[in-house]
């Protein structure tokens, strides 16, 4: 007799054993990760998922891009697949749970189709997409927006990291330059759990953050240049400080930021001096700008506005100024009938939820141009991600992952 899709149950327990077991792999001394695209670490935590989806029985392909699909047979095998998965990649000090609960809530869903011997009309696939953080290599999301279309196989293979390492020659390294082509096939649906990664459902004391897209994102490098010289000797009006005039654009796009409240997002996350050295005055500042806002027109405006205020900075101070915007992801609205079947989940399961717009990009972002998707957020700890202390309970991983089930086997039922 067909098990009912109301029986299907994650086992909360082993999937958090999978998070546990997967926090071991790049683990730092505050209990985060660090976990770099195509670092020796990304290797052996793609090595385990490898072998998890196989243990499932699922058959594993790797393209290109190095993207990792497991793939679980459906009843109409021809159907196109009904796919979730994140990221296994971290930022330098990433927490346990970014990318990769959504990654191990994909693969349980699997696990409990299979404890349940239940076929789906469509295939399931679960995924890994290489270098979601943009840390390493920049920009962020890039195998998936190469799977969507957005970027090329050429640009994206050609990313280089900070030692000119490029991600091509790094996937070659640790072996996963999959012969799949990337992208170029059909997907019937794509879902990603993910940590909200902010306090907004904390606040709300919701269980599932009903996700209607995610906002956009401008990144910016920066190089600015002025004069060597010596600290001692150097004159104060005499000088051209790189430094001095960054300190400035740095305040201005704090500024930006702040003068769009309470949307609006501006960081300054890299930044290199040089010489960098204490007794000589920097001649030359590279550093990077992430602005953000849910509002496409916004964003342009708070774009334009830093690229003038730096303009007018470098001009009053005598310094070089080359602006550069490397990276513009759109704001983005999810499938109707993709978060309505999340919304459904939520509720016929009684958990607290709520709409809610993401923060912070995914590569939901790029999957939502070549198939309908949405997104199930789950709360962490004070709101704080990107930081080795980030943290969720079993609890909240779990009926994430519940939710994920319910809406994944409804799309690939009614396919
Ligand atoms: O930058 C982001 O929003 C994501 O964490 N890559
Ligand atoms: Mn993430
Ligand atoms: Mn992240």
């Amino acid at each position: 007799m067909e098990p009912v899709v109301q029986n299907l149950k994650v086992n909360a327990d082993r999937l958090w054993d999978s998070l546990m077991e997967m926090a071991k792999i790049g683990a730092t001394p505050k209990g985060g990760v660090c976990r770099l695209a195509l670092s020796d670490e990304d290797k052996a935590a793609r090595d385990l998922f490898v072998r998890w989806c196989k243990e499932a029985g699922c058959t594993v392909s790797v393209d290109a891009m190095g993207n990792i699909f497991g793939r679980r047979k459906g009843k109409n095998d021809k159907l196109p697949p009904i796919m979730s998965g994140s990221h296994i990649d971290s930022q330098p000090t990433g927490g346990k749970f970014d990318g990769i609960y959504g990654v191990m809530a994909g693969l349980e869903v699997i696990r409990a189709l299979n404890d349940a011997g239940f076929e789906t009309e469509a295939p399931i696939e679960v995924v890994c997409w290489t270098n979601e953080e943009g840390s390493r290599f920049a920009p962020a999301m890039t195998a998936s927006g190469v799977f969507a279309g957005e970027f090329t196989l050429d640009y994206g293979l050609s990313r280089p990291d900070k030692d000119g390492k490029t991600l091509g020659e790094e996937l070659r390294r640790i072996g996963y330059a999959g012969d799949m082509a990337c992208g170029g096939r059909k997907v019937g649906a794509f879902f990603e759990a993910h940590i909200e990664q902010g306090p907004i459902l904390e606040a709300d004391k919701k269980t599932i953050g009903v996700v209607q897209g995610v906002q956009g994102i401008r990144w910016y490098e920066l190089n600015v240049t002025g004069m060597e010289a010596h600290a001692g000797t150097t004159p104060m009006r005499r000088r051209k400080d790189a430094l001095v005039g960054v300190a400035r654009m740095v305040s201005e796009a704090h500024r930006i930021g702040m003068a769009q409240l309470p949307f609006g997002r501006s960081t300054v996350g890299m930044m290199q001096v040089k010489p960098n050295s204490r007794n000589t005055i920097p001649g030359h500042v590279f550093f990077t700008v992430d602005l953000r806002h849910p509002d496409a027109e916004t964003l342009v405006g708070m774009g334009k506005a830093f690229q003038q205020s730096c303009e007018a900075i470098a001009q009053e101070t005598g310094l070089t100024l080359d602006f550069k915007e490397i990276w513009y992801s759109p704001p983005v609205k999810f499938d109707a009938a993709c978060v309505r079947a999340v919304e459904n989940a939520a509720s016929n399961l009684g958990m607290a939820h709520e709409p809610i717009i993401s923060g912070a990009g995914h590569d939901a972002v790029y999957l939502s141009r070549v198939a309908p998707t949405a997104m199930v957020f789950i709360p962490c700890e004070d709101g704080i991600s990107h930081n080795e202390i980030e943290a969720a309970t079993k609890t909240d991983c779990g009926a994430g992952a519940q939710v994920l089930l319910q809406a994944m086997v409804e799309r690939a039922n009614a396919a």
